[in-house]
């Protein structure tokens, strides 16, 4: 694993925003905003702003990803394909089933959306190859819909429990580390707990780099039970009043009975100081795996529970239509997608820009 990496990702997290609040107020307090030192224009600009920060950064979510995976191999397999075959034919209907099949979205997946157009096209609903490409676009959002679901912080609960997990190198720590700068930059309060505890690097890495950034981590040094510094740091977390925990796992393989075990064990001992912990169970897939990423998320599924998905290294490969096998079999929320390895390459998933990035409008044109 790249430690180097890492330490790039959780060392260039700003610092807090919301520095128009921290201001001293140049106007004097009215009744609207007794008690908060700020007067009602104040707060009416600071929301005013806010959301305009808000919508600016939706925006800019949905501009990287279609940047970033409209240029991925995955969106070339789909570039010339109407260009080369601009008639409707079983020759079109084969190339965009190799298309599909190459980009990993799985053979009942791919089988599913290409007979439904097969029959569509014999009863002749459409009228030209564009109508078969929205047609196409329309079936495929709708495999993305039902987990099209963005993580929500409940600030009830105090803290929000994130558990990462996944197996080796697919991107956990770096996923955390950008988590944390989003989750800072929206205002709350955050702790780390160093779960990889297989490793003495995983654990220095967060120690160093939340000394740096403020940000206060959890560990008990290397070898230390897993369970052990969950359990210590959510008692830490409740008792410092903190928005969101978010604990880091070692890796492992699915295969690795003993280790899934482990993470069984971690969710539980999290339930006994809350029982609605961990808020979300949230599991860490690396883009390029491929089918292979169907059996991982079954068996981390029966593990413990996942409740929502990070697919990561989305950016320069031809594999990203393992999206819609996951979205098909497990509906499970893909919360962000990874789009490289800056701190703000981590998006929060939006189907469209994602499906508007692979089969653009204007290709059948
Ligand atoms: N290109 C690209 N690389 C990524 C992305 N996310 C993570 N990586 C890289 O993947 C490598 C492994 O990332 P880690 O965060 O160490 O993965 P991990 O799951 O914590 O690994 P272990 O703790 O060893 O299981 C690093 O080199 C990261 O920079 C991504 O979205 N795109
Ligand atoms: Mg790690």
């Amino acid at each position: 694993m790249d430690v180097g990496a890492n330490m790039a990702v959780l060392s260039a997290i700003p610092a807090p925003m919301f520095e128009f609040l921290k201001k001293k107020p140049d106007k004097v307090e009215t009744k609207a905003g007794a008690g908060t030192g700020f007067s009602p224009d104040d707060l009416a600009r600071a929301f005013t702003a806010r959301q305009e920060e808000k919508a600016a950064r939706a925006e800019a979510e949905r501009k990287a990803i279609r940047e970033t995976i409209g240029s991925s191999l995955l969106a070339r397999s789909f570039g010339g394909l109407f260009s080369r075959h601009p008639r409707l034919d079983d020759d079109l209907l084969d190339e965009i089933e190799t298309a599909l099949i190459s980009a990993d979205v799985g053979v009942p997946a791919t089988t599913a959306l290409v007979e439904q157009l097969r029959r569509r096209m014999k009863a002749r609903e459409f009228a030209d190859t564009r109508a078969l490409l929205a047609s196409l676009r329309i079936e495929l959002l709708a495999m993305l819909a039902p987990v099209s679901k963005p993580l929500v912080i409940d600030p009830a609960a105090k803290p929000f429990v994130i558990l990462t997990v996944g197996v080796n190198g697919v991107g956990k720590t770096t996923t955390i580390g950008k988590l944390a700068r989003r989750f800072q930059e929206d205002g709350h309060s955050l702790m780390l707990a160093a779960g990889d505890t297989f490793r003495a690097a995983a654990v220095e890495q967060l120690k160093i780099w939340g000394e740096r950034n403020n940000v206060v981590v959890v560990s008990q040094g290397q070898n230390a039970d897993a369970a052990s510094v969950a359990f210590d740091a959510l008692q830490s977390a409740k008792a410092r009043d903190f928005d969101i925990l978010i604990a880091d796992t070692a890796g492992r393989l699915h295969t690795q009975a003993g280790l899934m075990a482990e993470l069984g064990k971690i969710r539980r001992v999290l339930g006994k100081l809350d029982a609605a912990a961990p808020h979300e169970v949230l599991m860490v897939i690396d883009g390029t795996t491929g089918q292979n990423a169907i059996n991982q998320l079954r068996a981390f599924h029966q593990a413990v529970n996942v409740t929502g998905l990070v697919v990561t290294k989305l950016d320069g490969t031809a594999k990203g239509g393992v999206l819609f096998a996951l979205a098909r079999e497990f509906m499970i929320p893909i919360r962000y997608i990874g789009l490289g390895e800056k701190p703000e390459d981590l998006r929060v998933f939006d189907p469209e820009a994602f499906v508007d990035a692979l089969l653009p409008e204007a290709l059948g044109e």
